[in-house]
Order: structure tokens, then C-alpha cells, then sequence
């Protein structure tokens, strides 16, 4: 994979809050990622970790949490013929804990969405509109064993040469197709980013305790990667102390680290896509009304409210604007007695 190919030394420094950010926009174009410390203070930090420490920990209590271990492809092999990518890459041995539905979970949780440094740096990788796909946190805990490498825009069949039919359809794309392009030609086409992950560190990311593995410059190769364990790619581990944040293009190939350690890893993810997407998360299902009443336009907007171009109306032809959540939509109606 020619295009592709980075040395450890020639990789960047992280950066930290402050820094210029055209030169984070420029590392996250040219390597696909760019790792900034300290956006969050130790405050900050301590405040997220406690209230999602408690939720965890009564989600566990209760049942209603998602627990997983990522399985390796070897294992995959046997156990799982046949299962979809993430039975394949998730059993419920519970090394992983999964809280989804963050927003309803504590305010706590809500600046990362508005953070105006992940913002501006996501609108230079996706644009102006853009809304949150995915919103969750997750607990990985000693003993999590390493994730086969892949990435999130796997719905995303490559753009057909004018000659070619599409290998695989868009409703048929599912995340085992990891063969669409031929060949290494560097002036084949692939598709652009439409989708930015964020890792916000609530604990320090480490090698040792499972920090994301990330390929340099993968975000161009326009494949997905074989899933296998271990890697078949060398990769390195997006370290940082809590409070960073690592912010990669969705095309990047990563996976979660293997956790040596002895202390669990907190991180949040937030995930933003391109207006044209289906978002993973329905947030307009899964808001609780009561705390979307209390969201500012730029969050609501975040979460699908605003109108682009007509998508995302409601009853009505508007083609811009925040949709009234609250508007009742007008039914059946009939003029009786009118000329
Ligand atoms: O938690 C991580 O470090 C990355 C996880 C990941 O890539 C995934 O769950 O798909």
C-alpha cells in the first residue's frame, strides 16, 4: 500500500490547546488524525469521569448496560461464521462497557458537542453542515484484548470508474467488503471524508491501557482494511494524558488498543457526519424532550434539527430553518360549506 507510507519518526508531535489550528486542520488532511492535549482541565476531566464513573456502575447494577470484548479474527473464524461485523468483532465477555444515549445522561456530557476547537476542525474536514452521528462513551477495562483494524466509512461503496458498475451496491455495503479498489494507482478515485471521529481522553491513553491504534495516512488508502489479529499493518497508539482529545478522519484505519494495564479507560466519542448521512444515533428519538427544550440552536442543529435544503423537513416544504420539535404537524383537513 504505497500510498500509505509513513516513518515513526517523521510523525508529529501532539499538539496542545492554543496551538495554531490550521496546523491541526493541515495534520488531520495530510495524516488523517491530529492528537491536541489539554482541551479539557483537570476540572473538566474529573467532573465527566465521576458522572459517567456512577452511571456506568448503576447501568452494570442493573442490566441495561452494553458489555463486549473485540475478538480477534482467528476466534472470529471459528465461533463466528456467518455473523455480522460486529458479533465478529464484539463477544459479551464483557472487557468493554459501552453507555450509549450520553446526552440524557448528565449535562456533563454535553460541551464536548459545542466544543469550538473540534468544531472548527471538523467544518475543514466535512463543511459548514454537519450534525453528530454517534454519541457514547466507553469503559475499556484490563485484559480488553486488541481490535481488528477498520474504519467508519464503510457504508460508503468507492466511486465506479465511467466503464465500471459498482462492485457492491450502496443498500447492499455491509462492513466485510474490504476489496473495492484494484490497485495502487494513486490517481484512482476514492471518496472524500464524510465522517470525523473525536476521542475525548477521560483518563490518560496510554500504549499499556489500550489507547486507540491508528495507520498514518490510511484515510487515502480508500480500502477497508482486513479486520485480522494481530494487525496485518503496523500502527501506533494515539497516547495522551486526560484531557486530550484525538480527532481522526472516519476513513483513518484504527482500532481499539489492547489493555495491559491495571486501570480502566475512560473516553467519550463523539462522532460527526455530513449532511447527507443517516446518523447512527436517532437523537431525535432518543433526546428526552424535556432537556432538548433546554438546548441551544447550535445543538439542536447538531442533532438534525436544522433543514438542509429541504432534508430533514417536516410537514412542510421548508427548505431551511430549525425544526419546531414541538409543532404539532397538520392532519387531515377539509373545507366544508366553501366555495
Ligand atoms: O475505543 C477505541 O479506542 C476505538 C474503538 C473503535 O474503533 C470501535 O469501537 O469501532
Amino acid at each position: 500500500m504505497s500510498i500509505t507510507s509513513w516513518s515513526p519518526q517523521d510523525l508529529p508531535k501532539p499538539m496542545k490547546k492554543g496551538d495554531d489550528l490550521a496546523e491541526a486542520k493541515r495534520r488531520l488532511s495530510e495524516y488523517g488524525y491530529v492528537i491536541i492535549h489539554d482541551v479539557l482541565s483537570p476540572d473538566e476531566v474529573d467532573a465527566i469521569r465521576t458522572r459517567l464513573h456512577e452511571q456506568a456502575a448503576a447501568e452494570r447494577a442493573l442490566g441495561i448496560g452494553t458489555i463486549t470484548t473485540p475478538i480477534s479474527t482467528e476466534q472470529n473464524k471459528k465461533l463466528l461464521e456467518g455473523a455480522n461485523w460486529a458479533e465478529k468483532h464484539h463477544s459479551s465477555a464483557g472487557k468493554e462497557q459501552w453507555i450509549a444515549g450520553l446526552l440524557n445522561k448528565g449535562s456533563e456530557f454535553w460541551p464536548m458537542l459545542t466544543n469550538p476547537i473540534t468544531r472548527e476542525i471538523v467544518r475543514s474536514a466535512i463543511g459548514d453542515h454537519h450534525h453528530l452521528a454517534s454519541y457514547l462513551a466507553t469503559i475499556l477495562n484490563p485484559g480488553c484484548p486488541l481490535m481488528g483494524l477498520h474504519h467508519d466509512q464503510w457504508y460508503l461503496p468507492n466511486p465506479p470508474r465511467r466503464s465500471e458498475n459498482l462492485k457492491v451496491l450502496p443498500g447492499n455495503m455491509d462492513r466485510n467488503v474490504t476489496d473495492q479498489l484494484t490497485n495502487d494507482d494513486p490517481d484512482e478515485r476514492i471518496n472524500p471524508c464524510y465522517l470525523v471521529q473525536t476521542i475525548w481522553m477521560l483518563t490518560d491513553f496510554t500504549e499499556e491501557n489500550g489507547a486507540t491504534r491508528i495507520v498514518p495516512k490510511s484515510h487515502r488508502a480508500g480500502v477497508n482494511p482486513p479486520g485480522d489479529v494481530p494487525h496485518p499493518y503496523p500502527s501506533i497508539p494515539a497516547e495522551g494524558p486526560a484531557g486530550s482529545v484525538l480527532i481522526y478522519d472516519a476513513r483513518l484505519w484504527h482500532s481499539g488498543g489492547e489493555h495491559r494495564g491495571s486501570e480502566a479507560r475512560y473516553a467519550l466519542h463523539c462522532t460527526f457526519s455530513a449532511p447527507q448521512l443517516r446518523t447512527m444515533e436517532n437523537f431525535m428519538a432518543s433526546v428526552q424532550p424535556q432537556l432538548r427544550r433546554q438546548m441551544s440552536e447550535e445543538m439542536l442543529s447538531l442533532l438534525g434539527y436544522r433543514i438542509w435544503h429541504g432534508y430533514g423537513r417536516g410537514g412542510t416544504m421548508e427548505v431551511r430553518g430549525i425544526l419546531d420539535p414541538d409543532e404539532r404537524p397538520v392532519g387531515r383537513l377539509e373545507l366544508t360549506g366553501a366555495d
